[in-house]
C-alpha cells in the first residue's frame, strides 16, 4: 500500500516520447509511490514490480480495448474535440462502454494500492471518469485530477455525447487542475450549466465537497536539458548538423514534435513552401529540419496527416532543391533527448506552431537548451507556452501570411534583442521547471 499513486493511461517504463511521462516520471520516483498505467502492449498479463523506485500497478488492456476506449473515444473523440475540433470528433456507443469500464478498471487498480488517506493523482483526457469511481469506492482518499490537453469552450463541450457523466467524473476529484485559468472556467461554467451547481470563484460545492479548479501550468526538467547542453558529445553533435547542413552560411530552422494534426505541421510546412517561393529565404541561405514522431499510427487521421506532409515535402524538395542540397529534411522518427537538444542548439529558429496544445513541452525545451541567448522561438499563441513565453514571436497558425511574418521578423530581428528575449524567456522555464509545478499541485491538493 503506498500513500501516494500517480494513474495514467501508460506506465512510465518504456520511452515513450509523449509529454505526460516526460514531465512526470522524476516526480513519482522523488515520491517512492505507485503508478497505475498500462504497459502499452495489448493482451499482455504483467504482474506488479518495482522500476526506478517506483511501484509499478499495470493495466491490463484487451485489443479491443486499445481499439475502443485509447484509439477510439479518447483519440478520435476526446482528443479533437478538446482541441477546437480542429479534425471532427467521432461518436461511437461501443466506444463510451469500453472507456467506461477501462475507467473502472483502472480506479480498481487505484483503489487497490492506495494506503488509507492516501493522495492520488490522476492524469488526463484517456481518464476523466477515474476520479469519480475512485470517489465512490475510496472516500478517504485525496484526489487530484490533472488535464493535460486543452479544455474545450462549454459550447463545444456540449456537443459530447454523455457529457454530464464526464463532468461528474472529474467532480470525484477534490482539486481538478488545468493547462490554463480559461480552462478551469470552462468547466466550473459547465457544473452550473450541466448540474446547476453554484461555483464561486475557482470553488464549486458537489455532494458535500468543495472541488476545486485552477490552473497549474506544466512545464519541464529544465536542469535536465540545461545539464545536456553543456555535455561535450551533444555540443560537438550540434556542431557536425551544423556543418552537414550547409555551416553558418545557412539559417537553420526546426520543428519537433508528435505527428499530429493538432501541431500545425502542414500550416508550417505551407509558410516555409511560399517563403522559399516569393524569394525571401532561398535554398543557399535556409534549411528547415522537421522531425515528426510517428503517433497513433492506426488512427485514419493520423495516416491523411502523414500522407500529406510527405507529399507537401517532396514538393518542396522537388520545386527548390538541388543535387546534394535540399531546403527542407523531413525525419519521421523518434530522438533520444539527447540528439533533440543537439538539434536544438544547432536551430536559429524554432518553429512551434500547433493550432491548439495544452502546453507544448517543446517550446520550453528549446528555451531551457538555450543557455548561450541564441536562437530565436517563433510560437502559436494558441499553445499555454504563449501565456509564459511572451517574448517569443507569436504567430496565428491560421494566418499562413502571419506564420510568415513571425519567421522574417525572427530572421531580421538584432542580435542583442534575440539574446534579451532568449535570456528572459530562459529565466521563466529555469525558475518555473516540472518540480515546481508538481509542488504546487500537491501543495494545493494535501
Ligand atoms: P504532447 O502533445 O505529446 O503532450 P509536448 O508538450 O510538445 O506534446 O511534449 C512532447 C514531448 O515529446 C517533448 O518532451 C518532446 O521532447 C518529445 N518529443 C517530441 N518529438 C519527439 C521526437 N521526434 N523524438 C523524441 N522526442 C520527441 C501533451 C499535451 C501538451 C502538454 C504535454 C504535457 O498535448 O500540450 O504540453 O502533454 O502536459
Amino acid at each position: 500500500m503506498k500513500s501516494f499513486v500517480v494513474v495514467a493511461n501508460r506506465l512510465p517504463v518504456d520511452a515513450s516520447p509523449g509529454g505526460l511521462v516526460t514531465a512526470l516520471e522524476p516526480v513519482a520516483r522523488n515520491a517512492g509511490g505507485a503508478w497505475v498505467g498500462w504497459g502499452g502492449t495489448p493482451d499482455e498479463a504483467a504482474e506488479p514490480f518495482d522500476h526506478d523506485g517506483v511501484h509499478i500497478r499495470p493495466v491490463e488492456l484487451s485489443a479491443q480495448d486499445v481499439d475502443r476506449y485509447y484509439e477510439g473515444q479518447s483519440n478520435s473523440t476526446i482528443w479533437p474535440l478538446f482541441h477546437d475540433g480542429v479534425e471532427p470528433a467521432v461518436h461511437h456507443r461501443e466506444w463510451r462502454v469500453a472507456y467506461e469500464a477501462v475507467n473502472r478498471r483502472f480506479a480498481e487498480a487505484a483503489a487497490d494500492v492506495a494506503a488509507e488517506g492516501a493522495t492520488v493523482w490522476v492524469h488526463d483526457y484517456q481518464l476523466l471518469l477515474v476520479p469519480g469511481l475512485l470517489r465512490a469506492a475510496r472516500p478517504d482518499l485525496r484526489i487530484g485530477f490533472f488535464l493535460h490537453i486543452p479544455f474545450p469552450p462549454v459550447e463545444l463541450f456540449m456537443q459530447l455525447p454523455r457529457r454530464t457523466e464526464f463532468v461528474r467524473g472529474l467532480l470525484g476529484a477534490d482539486l481538478v487542475g488545468f493547462q490554463q485559468p480559461l480552462a478551469a472556467q470552462n468547466f466550473l461554467r459547465l457544473t452550473a450549466q450541466l448540474l446547476g451547481l453554484h461555483p464561486e470563484g475557482e470553488h464549486v460545492e458537489y455532494e458535500g465537497r468543495t472541488v476545486t479548479a485552477r490552473a497549474f501550468p506544466i512545464s519541464i526538467d529544465a536542469a535536465e536539458i540545461d545539464a545536456l547542453a553543456t555535455d561535450p558529445e551533444v555540443l560537438a553533435e550540434a556542431e557536425r548538423l551544423r556543418k552537414d547542413l550547409g555551416g553558418d552560411r545557412r539559417l537553420l530552422l526546426l520543428g519537433v514534435d508528435r505527428l499530429d494534426y493538432t501541431k500545425g505541421i502542414d500550416q508550417r510546412i505551407e509558410a516555409y513552401g511560399e517563403l522559399l517561393a516569393d524569394g525571401t529565404i532561398s535554398n543557399d541561405e535556409a534549411v528547415l529540419v522537421q522531425v515528426a514522431t510517428p503517433s497513433r499510427m492506426r488512427v485514419a487521421q493520423y495516416q491523411q496527416l502523414r500522407e500529406r506532409v510527405e507529399r507537401e515535402v517532396g514538393r518542396i524538395n522537388g520545386e527548390y532543391g538541388d543535387v546534394g542540397r535540399v531546403p527542407l529534411h523531413y525525419l519521421f522518427q523518434s530522438r533520444t533527448r539527447a540528439e533533440l537538444v543537439a538539434l536544438y542548439l544547432a536551430a536559429d529558429i524554432m518553429l512551434v506552431t500547433p493550432l491548439r496544445d495544452g502546453m507544448n513541452l517543446v517550446a520550453k525545451e528549446y528555451v531551457a537548451a538555450r543557455r548561450d541567448h541564441g536562437g530565436a522561438l517563433v510560437l502559436s499563441e494558441f499553445t499555454g507556452a504563449a501565456a509564459e513565453l511572451t517574448d517569443a514571436f507569436l504567430v496565428n497558425p491560421y494566418d499562413v501570411d502571419d506564420v510568415k511574418r513571425g519567421i522574417s521578423a525572427a530572421i531580421a530581428a538584432a542580435p542583442d534583442d534575440l539574446a534579451a528575449r532568449m535570456r528572459r524567456m530562459r529565466e521563466r522555464v529555469l525558475e518555473h521547471d516540472v518540480a515546481r509545478w508538481a509542488r504546487e499541485f500537491l501543495d494545493a491538493l494535501t
